[in-house]
C-alpha cells in the first residue's frame, strides 16, 4: 500500500466515523480507523479462503477460550504493512507505539487460551483449514491491581471502545434451546491473517442475546425491570469468563456457556455442509473434522448425535458411528482438580434430550467393553456416568477417535496413569501433540531486533514461516562479532522492558542486573512459592556475609491468581512482602531487587519476554502438562531455570542440558518418595529452610489479616507427623486460617490438610538443589559473553517450538487434512 493514500484513507475515515482531524483524535480512535482500513482491505482474501475451507476437508477448533491479545500489530505485520503503517501515521503526527494503550482481548485464562490463539495464527499461517468457534465474552479475564501487597480484581470490558477486528454477523444467529430457556447465539467473525499470504482463516465467537428483549407491553405499565428480563438472562450467558484456571467448579452458568458454544458451532457447521451438500450426510465426515480444546466443548459429542438423530433423522447408529469418526480430545491438565464432572441432575434439568443420548452413549459404552472381555468389576473406571455424575473426560476418550496430551512427558503420564484404563483398551486413539508457539508475535513482534539479526544472517525473512531454519545460525555461536550484536539487543529489551516496569510500578530496576523472570498463572503447583522463599534464602545469605560474589539479580513475578483461590493470593501477598523488605534495605540495595508486576497479560509477557535474561520454569515433575512460556522465552535467548516437566525436557534435549539450568526431583523421583516423604525432617535438618519457612509465622512478614476478612476455611487436619511441631500448635487448619493466610501457608508445607499432605508439591524436597542451580547460574553469568552464547543457542535451536510444526503434526496425523 502506498503511504499517500493511507495517509488520506486515515484521514478520511477519522473525520467520517469521528470528525476528527488526527492531531485531536484518540488512540483508540486512530486504531479503530486503521483496523478498518485492514478489514476491508483483505475483505476479498478472506472470502475467498472462506470458500475454499467449505469446498475441501477442513478442522474445527473449539474452544471455550482465545487469548488473542492486542490484534494490530500482529495483523499488521501478518499483512506485512507494518512499515508503511508506522510511516503514514508518523507522517500524521502519531507514534504507532501509542498502540499499546489498546486493551488485550482477554478471552482466555492462560495457557490453553494463548494455544489456542497461536494454532490459528498458525494455521492461517502455514495453510491449514482450521476454523475457530469460542465465546465472546463480554468481560474478558478480571484485570489485576496489586493494593498494599493484595491481588485485587476489576472487571475488564474490553469492548467499550469498540471491536474494530470482528465483524458481527447476525444473520448466522443460531437458536439454543435449555428446558428453561432459549437464547440466540449471535457469531462475531475475526479474521485470521496469515503471514504474507492470501490466507485468511476465522475466529467465530458467538454472543448469546434474547430472542425477544424488549416486552413493549410491560414497557408501557412501567415494569421496566420485567420489560428486559429476557435480556438480561439471555445476555448472562456470554456476559463473563471464567477465571478458573485448573480448577473445576460445577456452575450451572458454566455448563450454560458450554452447552451455548458447542451446540451453535455444531448446528454452524451443520447448516454449512447442507448448504453445499443437501440432507445425505455421507460425506459429512470425510469433509469435517471437529478438535475439542480440553473437556470444556466435550458437551458437542451428545450434541451433535442429538441434532443428527432428533434435527436431520439419522439413525442412532449411524449417527454415533459419524461421532466417533469426526471428534477428537486434546488434554491440558493432569490436576485431578480440574478434571470436569457434571452432576446428573444439572445435565437433564438444563438439556433432557442432550442427558438422554449419554445414557445411550454409555450403554454402547458397556456393550463394547463387554465385548472387549473388561470384567464386570472394572467396568466402574469407564463409565461415563458414574455416581450421579457425566465424566467429561471419559466421555471424550471414549468417543474421540484421537486423544493426545501437549508435551511428551505428559502423553506418558496420560497413558500410564490419568487415562491409564482407557490406554489399554485402545492404544491406537493416543498420540503426542508437543505444543508450540507462533515466531509472528512472539519473535516477530515483539522483538523486531533480534528478528532483523536473524533475517539479516539467513538472507530472508522465510524463518517466520519456517523457524527450523534458525537452526543455520548456531554456526555463528562461534562468531564473536554476532554475539556481541545479540549481547547488544538483549541489552536494548532489558533496557526497554525497565523502563516499562519503571513507568507500571514505579520500581527502577538497573541493566547490570539479571533479569529473573517467573509469569503465569498463580498456582501450587508451578511453585512461585519455592522461588520467594529461595529469593528470601538468598537475602539472608546475603545479609550474614554467608554469600558472597552474587551476581546483582532483580527477581520479576506476574500472574493472576484465581479470586477463590486463597492459597494463591496469600502467596502474592507473601512475594510483595519479601519485596517490600528487600527493595527497602540498603544492605542489598546493589544486589537485590523484587517486583511483582500488575496485570500481567499477553501484552505485558511481551515486554517481559525479550528482555528477561532466566526463564523461571520450576513446576513439580510430572505438573506442568507443557509450559509455553518457556518456549517463548527460550526462542527470545533466555536460559531455562527449570525441572524436568513439561517441555522443559524438549526444550534442553534441543538446546543441550549444559546451556540451561536442570534441576530438582525427576517424576521418577517424585513417585518414588511420595508415600515416605517428610517435609519436617528436612525443615528440622536445614537451618536455611526452617530460617526462611518461619518467617512465615515469627512476625517478619504481615499477612494484614486483620483488614483481610478471611473468606474460604477449610476443615480438618491430618495427622502429626512429628513432634518438633508444637502440640498446641496443630490443633485444626480452622484455628491458624483465623490467625491468618501465612500461618496458613506455613501449616500446608509442614503439616498438610484434609485435602493434601504436608508441602504436597515437594518444595523442601527441591529447595536446596534450586539454590545450588541459582548459584551455578549466578556464577556463571558473570562471563557475559559465554552466557550469551548459552542464550543464543537455545534461541536458535527453538524451531521446533513453532506453533507451525505442531499445527501441522494435527492436520497430518489427527486431522488427516
Ligand atoms: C474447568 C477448569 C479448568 C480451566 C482451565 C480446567 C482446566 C483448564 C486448563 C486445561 C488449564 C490450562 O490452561 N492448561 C495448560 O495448557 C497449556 C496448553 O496446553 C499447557 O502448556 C499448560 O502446561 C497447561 O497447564
Amino acid at each position: 500500500m502506498q503511504i499517500n493514500s493511507l495517509m488520506k484513507k486515515i484521514k478520511e475515515g477519522l473525520l467520517r466515523d469521528y470528525d476528527k482531524e488526527v492531531d485531536r483524535a484518540s488512540v483508540q480512535e486512530v486504531h479503530n480507523v486503521v483496523a478498518k482500513i485492514a478489514i476491508t482491505e483483505i475483505s476479498k482474501a478472506w472470502h475467498e479462503s472462506e470458500n475454499r475451507f467449505n469446498t475441501n476437508r477442513h478442522a474445527y477448533f473449539l474452544s471455550a477460550e482465545f487469548l488473542m491479545g492486542r490484534a494490530v500489530q500482529n495483523n499488521l505485520i501478518c499483512m506485512g504493512i507494518y512499515d508503511e503503517v508506522k510511516e503514514a501515521l508518523n507522517q500524521l503526527g502519531f507514534d504507532i507505539n501509542k498502540f499499546e494503550e489498546i486493551e488485550d482481548m482477554a478471552l482466555g485464562n492462560g495457557g490453553l487460551g494463548r494455544l489456542a490463539a497461536c494454532f490459528l495464527d498458525s494455521a492461517a499461517s502455514v495453510n491449514v483449514p482450521l476454523k475457530g468457534y469460542g465465546i465472546r465474552y463480554k468481560y474478558g479475564l478480571f484485570k489485576q491491581k496489586i493494593e498494599e501487597g493484595f491481588q485485587k480484581e476489576y472487571a475488564d470490558n474490553w469492548t467499550s471502545f469498540g471491536d474494530e477486528w470482528s465483524l458481527r454477523r447476525f444473520e448466522d444467529s443460531i437458536k439454543i434451546r435449555f428446558k428453561d430457556i432459549e437464547v440466540l447465539a449471535v457469531p462475531y467473525d475475526m479474521p485470521i491473517i496469515g503471514y504474507e499470504n492470501d490466507n485468511i482463516g476465522t475466529l467465530r465467537l458467538w454472543q448469546s442475546e434474547a430472542i425477544e428483549d424488549f416486552d413493549f407491553d410491560l414497557f408501557n405499565n412501567c415494569k421496566y425491570d420485567e420489560a428486559i428480563r429476557n435480556k438480561t438472562i439471555a445476555e448472562n450467558i456470554s456476559a463473563g469468563l471464567y477465571p478458573n484456571d485448573n480448577t473445576y467448579e460445577g456452575k450451572i452458568l458454566r455448563f450454560r456457556q458450554q452447552y451455548f458454544f458447542s451446540s451453535a458451532s455444531l448446528q454452524d457447521l451443520i447448516r454449512k455442509y447442507k448448504e453445499l451438500h443437501g440432507k445425505d450426510f455421507s460425506k459429512l465426515v470425510s469433509l469435517n473434522t471437529i478438535q475439542l480444546n480440553d473437556t470444556h466443548p466435550v458437551i458437542a459429542i451428545p450434541e451433535f448425535i442429538r441434532l443428527m438423530t432428533l434435527e436431520n433423522n439419522v439413525e442412532f447408529d449411524d449417527a454415533f458411528n459419524m461421532a466417533k469418526e469426526i471428534f477428537n480430545y486434546t488434554n491440558h491438565t493432569v490436576m485431578a482438580e480440574a478434571l470436569e464432572k457434571w452432576d446428573v441432575n444439572l445435565v437433564k434439568d438444563l438439556v433432557p434430550e442432550v442427558y438422554e443420548v449419554i445414557e445411550k452413549i454409555n450403554e454402547k459404552l458397556i456393550e463394547e467393553l463387554t465385548d472387549l472381555k473388561v470384567k464386570k468389576e472394572d467396568l466402574d473406571k469407564y463409565e461415563v456416568i458414574k455416581d450421579n455424575q457425566v465424566h467429561m473426560a471419559r466421555l471424550a476418550t471414549y468417543i474421540g477417535k484421537y486423544i493426545n496430551g501437549v508435551a511428551e512427558i505428559h502423553s506418558e503420564i496420560l497413558k500410564k496413569d490419568t487415562l491409564k484404563e482407557w490406554y489399554e483398551i485402545y492404544p491406537d486413539k493416543f498420540q503426542n501433540k508437543t505444543n508450540g508457539i507462533t515466531q509472528r508475535r512472539w519473535l516477530a513482534s515483539c522483538n523486531k531486533e533480534l528478528t532483523e539479526l536473524y533475517s539479516r544472517l539467513l538472507g530472508d525473512k522465510s524463518f517466520l514461516k519456517d523457524l527450523s531454519k534458525l537452526k543455520e545460525l548456531e554456526k555463528y555461536s562461534e562468531n564473536k562479532d554476532i554475539i556481541d550484536e545479540f549481547i547488544q539487543i538483549k541489552k536494548n529489551k532489558k533496557r526497554e522492558l525497565i523502563d516499562y516496569i519503571y513507568k507500571h510500578e514505579g520500581i527502577k530496576l538497573e541493566e547490570h542486573f539479571i533479569l529473573d523472570v517467573q509469569i503465569k498463572r498463580l498456582h501450587e503447583y508451578k511453585r512461585q512459592f519455592m522461588n520467594a522463599l529461595s529469593i528470601l534464602d538468598i537475602y539472608f545469605r546475603l545479609k550474614d556475609g554467608e554469600l558472597k560474589d552474587f551476581t546483582p539479580t532483580a527477581f520479576i513475578f506476574g500472574g493472576k491468581a484465581a479470586p477463590g483461590y486463597a492459597r494463591a493470593k496469600a502467596i502474592i501477598k507473601f512475594i510483595n512482602e519479601i519485596a517490600d523488605l528487600i527493595n527497602n534495605d540498603k544492605d542489598v540495595q546493589d544486589k537485590l531487587k523484587v517486583v511483582f508486576v500488575q496485570n500481567y497479560n499477553v501484552s505485558y509477557a511481551e515486554k517481559l519476554i525479550p528482555g528477561a535474561n532466566v526463564s523461571e520454569q520450576i513446576s513439580t515433575a510430572g505438573t506442568e502438562a507443557s509450559g509455553t512460556g518457556n518456549m517463548k522465552f527460550m526462542l527470545n535467548g533466555a536460559v531455562t531455570l527449570g525441572t524436568y516437566d513439561g517441555a522443559n525436557i524438549e526444550i534442553v534435549r534441543e538446546a543441550g542440558e549444559e546451556n540451561n539450568y536442570i534441576f530438582g526431583a525427576t517424576e521418577e523421583e517424585v513417585l518414588r518418595i511420595k508415600d515416605s516423604y517428610d517435609p519436617v525432617e528436612i525443615y528440622n535438618k536445614d537451618k536455611h529452610i526452617k530460617r526462611v519457612i518461619d518467617t512465615l509465622v515469627d512476625g517478619t512478614f504481615s499477612d494484614g489479616y486483620e483488614e483481610e476478612e478471611v473468606t474460604e476455611v477449610k476443615d480438618g487436619v491430618e495427622e502429626a507427623t512429628d513432634e518438633n511441631i508444637e502440640k498446641e500448635e496443630i490443633e485444626t487448619v480452622e484455628e491458624k486460617l483465623i490467625e491468618g493466610t501465612f500461618k496458613e501457608l506455613y501449616y500446608a508445607l509442614l503439616k498438610g490438610t484434609h485435602w493434601h499432605k504436608a508441602d504436597h508439591y515437594f518444595i523442601l524436597n527441591d529447595l536446596e538443589r534450586y539454590f545450588n542451580a541459582r548459584i551455578k547460574l549466578s556464577n556463571d553469568y558473570k562471563n557475559e559473553y559465554e552466557f550469551a552464547r548459552k542464550c543464543f543457542i537455545n534461541s536458535v535451536n527453538a524451531g521446533f517450538f513453532s506453533s507451525d510444526r505442531t499445527i501441522k503434526e494435527y492436520a497430518e496425523e489427527i486431522w488427516k487434512l
